[in-house]
């Protein structure tokens, strides 16, 4: 495919719930869409950067500069793409910036599947028809809210529960759920780094709530220090901050950092290493999910077709639409088939059509950017 052109889409959209984690509040999510065009068919992908450097070092506007300057220029210079690993490829040199390297390599998988008329799920390999989910629940002024929070996603069957925790809203929250709904619910806490290797007696205090598994507790860029506490503890440590790459994820399974790895495409750099990553744990009986970023619908669309390889087998962050959302911005919305379960489309390419009165409602800023490179026979 020779790209002829590509539109950048600067969205702001308000969250339906402020969401809190351990490193702050968001009340909105301010985020890139891009367009990539071939031959009248438009691939779309949207980056999961925050608008503060909190959860990893990129911000929307870092992604929308490193597309202008870098990706964008890098992306034209090939003049045919055959398939979308060559992007990554493509990008290799240029060192991080793995949310600005996804959304752009995102969009050229899902245009890649659209010309090849097959689903971005059969393309990156998934086989499952239908994937199950779970929610992520951010923290609460007050213990009772979070519950409250819980009563309604078990109800709605939700197939996975997450809170997140900071210290100070830890064990008696997770003492409380427990106590209220049963040690049935499948639960389990986010920490985001919120705690250090001398909370090592607070994180044992979970070991008795049977916890699926406790989430990224130690520094966001530490492997170390999860395996000593891995060691330590019963619960699973899931890492999420920690892994960029195949190769991160290879390691952390070798010192024993983590049982289990949460897949996050935009902080990993793109669909083929996340592939990469899928693949690597699978061959170590490790289990992945796939995270989220709260996502708008062409990011949740994309969770969900790389939900659908096999290794996906704990259910993800990937929840409806209307969880976070008073209009998303694709048609149909992200819906569950049944209670707690997706589809996985099977049409072309994300499997969803973009909603282009939702897209302008929330522009904030439009960029087109033409391909000028001639063809050369
Ligand atoms: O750590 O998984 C995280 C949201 C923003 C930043 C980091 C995280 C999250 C979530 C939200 O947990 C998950 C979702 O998209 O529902
Ligand atoms: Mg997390």
């Amino acid at each position: 495919m020779k790209i002829d052109q590509i539109s950048l889409y600067r969205l702001k959209m308000p969250l339906k719930y402020p969401f809190e984690t351990s490193f702050g509040r968001l009340m909105f999510k301010d985020f890139n869409v891009v367009g990539v065009h071939s031959g009248g068919q438009v691939g779309y992908a949207e980056s999961t950067s925050l608008p503060y450097p909190v959860y990893n070092e990129e911000t929307t506007g870092t992604v929308s500069y490193m597309l202008k300057e870098f990706l964008i220029p890098r992306l034209f210079s090939k003049q045919d793409i055959v398939h979308p690993q060559e992007v990554d490829e493509l990008f290799s040199p240029i060192r991080r910036n793995n949310m600005a390297k996804a959304v752009l390599e995102g969009a050229v998988w899902d245009l890649y599947s659209k010309q090849n008329g097959i689903s971005l799920a059969r393309a990156l390999g998934g086989k499952k028809n239908e994937i199950e989910v779970g929610v992520s629940i951010g923290i609460e002024a007050s213990i009772d809210e979070v519950m409250a929070k819980v009563e309604k996603f078990v109800a709605d069957g939700y197939k996975k529960i997450k809170v997140k925790i900071k210290p100070g809203f830890d064990v008696e929250l997770i003492k409380a759920i427990r106590k209220r709904f049963g040690m049935d619910i499948p639960l389990m806490a986010d920490a985001n780094s919120a705690y250090t290797l001398k909370d090592i007696d607070l994180l044992k205090e979970l070991d008795q709530y049977g916890l699926m598994m406790i989430e990224q507790p130690l520094a966001y860029d530490d492997i170390i220090e999860h395996a000593t506490l891995q060691k330590q503890l019963q619960t699973p440590i899931c890492l999420d901050e920690s892994i960029h790459s195949a190769e991160d994820a290879q390691k952390a399974i070798e010192l024993g950092s983590c049982k289990i790895i949460n897949i996050k495409v935009g902080r990993v750099g793109g669909l083929t290493e996340a592939i990469k990553i899928h693949d690597i744990c699978q061959q170590n009986n490790i289990p992945v999910w796939c995270g989220g970023m709260l996502e708008a619908g062409i990011g949740r669309a994309h969770n969900i077709a790389l939900s659908s390889l096999a290794n996906f087998t704990i259910p993800g962050d990937t929840s409806e639409s209307n969880r976070y959302w008073e209009m998303d911005i694709i048609n149909p919305e992200v819906a569950f088939k049944e209670p707690g379960k997706l589809c996985v489309p099977e049409s072309s390419g994300i499997g969803y059509e973009v909603n282009e009165e939702a897209l302008t409602k929330y522009l904030v800023e439009e960029t087109v950017i033409k391909n000028d490179q001639v063809l050369q026979s």
